[in-house]
């Protein structure tokens, strides 16, 4: 891995302590808190997240672009700037090198948060649902740089799957021929995010923050440098109402096509989309199911630290 320069990415002096000193760190993405979440909540929700991390005992890194520098590990004010900010771009990848070069702001998506942790060292990352292929993919060809990077990128992300907007049976497919395993976290269903089943199965269980430690452990001494997908589903007692759920996404899949929305906006949309037209129900479980995966992160971080 090449150097980094101290002002092309900064890791906070926490972060950079607790991984020097070999404690448990998470990483956090920011697209979720300036794209995914609506405001005036998702500042408050953005801490919420860092301290059930915090509750959980590891160091919470948030990562994002701000005017051109990619933090990892954001101050209250950067965590403002990504939550309020007009400016801020939704960045993958492919874009972090422009928004960094304009010194601009950016909340970074899976894909550029993965990148830019395994920067740092860190090997775990929460967030609430990974990018994937669309459905609409055989003309489109929209399927996430999210899946792409995270084969290459070796880091192990714990989300409740994968929205229902999107191919959920071809993501998996995906996901397969880039040889990134997912693990179910005490289920044989691959969640569907809103709802604890998208009725597709996966191929392995694991019944502990113990056994996904293993798993990164056997892999890396595999040689193995990419990914791993931990899907949590949500607790039955939280998941959004399924006649709601299916109601919404028709309407909103609708809406989409009707509005002529494309590309990268499509997630946005339709986030926004489930969030107004539930009056806030898949908000709340949008919020329950990112604070379970920041803690069942921060046990895998744990164990994975603590026996290296
Ligand atoms: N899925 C969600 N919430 C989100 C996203 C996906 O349920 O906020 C965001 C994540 O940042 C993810 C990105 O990495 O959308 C994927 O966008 P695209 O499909 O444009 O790659
Ligand atoms: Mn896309």
């Amino acid at each position: 891995m090449t150097e980094q320069t101290p002002d092309t990415v900064r890791t906070s002096p926490e972060v950079r302590d607790a991984l020097a000193a070999g404690r448990p760190v998470v990483a956090l993405e920011s697209t979720i808190i300036s794209h995914g979440l609506p405001r005036p909540d998702n500042l408050r929700i953005a801490r919420e997240i860092e301290q059930a991390v915090r509750d959980a005992g590891a160091v919470p890194a948030t990562v994002a672009v701000v005017a051109g520098t990619a933090l990892v590990g954001l101050d209250d004010e950067a965590l403002s700037v990504i939550a309020t900010s007009d400016d801020v771009v939704k960045v993958s990848v492919r874009d972090l090198g422009v928004v960094m070069a304009r010194d601009g702001h950016g909340a970074t998506t899976v894909a550029a948060t993965s990148h830019l942790a395994a920067l740092a060292g860190i090997r775990v990352f929460a967030t609430g649902g990974l990018g994937g292929v669309h459905r609409e993919a055989r003309e489109t060809w929209d399927e996430s740089a999210d899946l792409t990077t995270l084969a290459q990128t070796p880091i192990t992300l714990v989300c409740a799957g994968v929205k229902s907007i999107l191919d959920v049976p071809a993501t998996l497919e995906r996901l397969e021929s880039l040889n990134i395993p997912v693990l179910g976290y005490r289920t044989d269903r691959f969640p569907g995010f809103y709802l604890a089943d998208s009725g597709e199965p996966v191929p392995w269980t694991v019944e502990s923050a113990d056994d996904v430690a293993a798993v990164m452990r056997a892999r890396d001494n595999l040689g193995l440098t990419g990914g791993i997908v931990v899907a949590q589903p949500l607790p039955a007692h939280e998941e959004l109402d399924r006649a709601l759920h299916d109601r919404t996404l028709a309407d909103g899949l609708q809406a989409a096509t009707d509005q002529h929305v494309r590309g990268k906006d499509v997630t946005p949309f339709l986030l926004a989309w489930f969030h107004e037209q539930t009056e806030g129900a898949s908000l709340t479980a949008n919020v329950r199911l990112v604070l379970h995966n920041a803690w069942l992160a921060a046990q895998i971080a744990g164990s994975f630290a603590a026996d290296r």
